[in-house]
């Protein structure tokens, strides 16, 4: 058996919630020294017994290692656990989920206080985390120099996708496929919701949702196109006129299912006004204008 020579880097890890824990075990499954500290104390016992050294506080966590993770819920604990942290000469890794201007404004705290800094986008659920055929990642953005020194360390829990010196950008992938992730569980509930009352397993509906689902999803790459292009014609097979015309038949198929329209009304009626600027022969891309503000 080979031995594995070459020296991890030692990783700083705030936050051990339900993300935290399953980074620290990545990290020290794969030999990195690891110090750890949390706010409820217990969590950070349970990693301890797995290799892990426990700091007293976050400041002391902060100063035993250069390469500094935090995961904690939300920008607000960001802010008030680094409070009384020396950052000078740090590497912050900031994998907590923000907005893209918090994620600015927490790349100009940080090297105001002397640090480099890499915001993160976690595009995986806990059990996606230090499996490697999981299809989990992470995006990154901010200093480039910082991702390459860390990339390997950093692509031990998940794969790593870097998306630009932008610190914000990260956050906006994130906050972007996930916002589609939802408008595809509105579309799934509305789905599941017509068959609800009548004698369909739910269970036979799920794989004919999902293979559609998968079908339907590289219309992107059009969509893509036609934004760049601004061609908003090209390539139509499905005109904004023929799919305005079938709403209604979805409306009061709803009605006969009892079924609220809530989650599809919104989106209809922005083909509607669109169609009535007259962009008939467009694809559905012009409703990402109407959005825009
Ligand atoms: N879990 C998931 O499915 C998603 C997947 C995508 C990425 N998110 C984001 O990851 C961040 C951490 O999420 P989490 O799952 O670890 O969240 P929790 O299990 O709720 O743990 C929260 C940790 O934050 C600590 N904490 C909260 N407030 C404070 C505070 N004011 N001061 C210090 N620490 C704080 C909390 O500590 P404790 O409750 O154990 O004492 C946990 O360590 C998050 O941004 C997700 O959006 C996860």
């Amino acid at each position: 058996m080979a031995l594995d020579t070459v020296e991890k880097t030692p990783v700083t890890l705030l936050g051990l919630g339900a993300m935290g824990a399953a980074l620290a075990r990545a990290w020290l499954a794969a030999g990195h020294p690891l110090t750890v500290w949390n706010r409820t104390p217990a969590r950070a016992a349970a990693i301890s017994s797995e290799g892990a050294e426990i700091a007293d506080s976050a400041a002391e966590a902060v100063a035993a290692n250069t390469l500094v993770v935090v995961c904690l819920l939300d920008d607000a604990s960001v802010e008030e656990v680094l409070a009384g942290a020396d950052l000078a000469g740090k590497d912050l890794v900031n994998l907590t989920t923000s907005t893209p201007a918090q994620a600015r404004a927490r790349a100009d705290w940080a090297r105001e206080r002397g640090a480099r800094y890499l915001d993160g986008g976690i595009m995986a659920v806990p059990p996606m985390i230090g499996v490697p055929d999981a299809g989990g990642y992470v995006f990154y953005s901010g200093s480039p120099e910082l991702f390459e020194r860390h990339q390997a360390t950093l692509g031990v829990p998940a794969g790593t996708t870097y998306v630009g010196r932008d610190a914000g950008f990260a956050a906006l992938h994130d906050v972007a496929l996930l916002s589609a992730m939802y408008g595809m569980f509105a579309g799934a509930a509305h789905a599941f919701a017509l068959i609800r009352r009548e004698d369909i397993d739910p269970a036979s509906l799920a794989p004919l949702l999902a293979d559609w689902l998968v079908a339907m999803a590289p219309a992107v790459h059009q969509t893509a196109d036609q934004l760049r292009s601004g061609n908003y014609t090209k390539g139509v097979v499905s005109t904004l006129a023929m799919q305005v015309a079938g709403t209604p038949t979805f409306l009061r198929t709803a009605e006969e299912q009892g079924v609220s329209p809530e989650l599809l009304s919104p989106y209809f009626e922005l083909m509607r006004r669109r169609l009535a600027e007259g962009s008939g022969e467009e694809d559905l891309t012009g409703v990402i204008d109407l959005l825009v503000r």
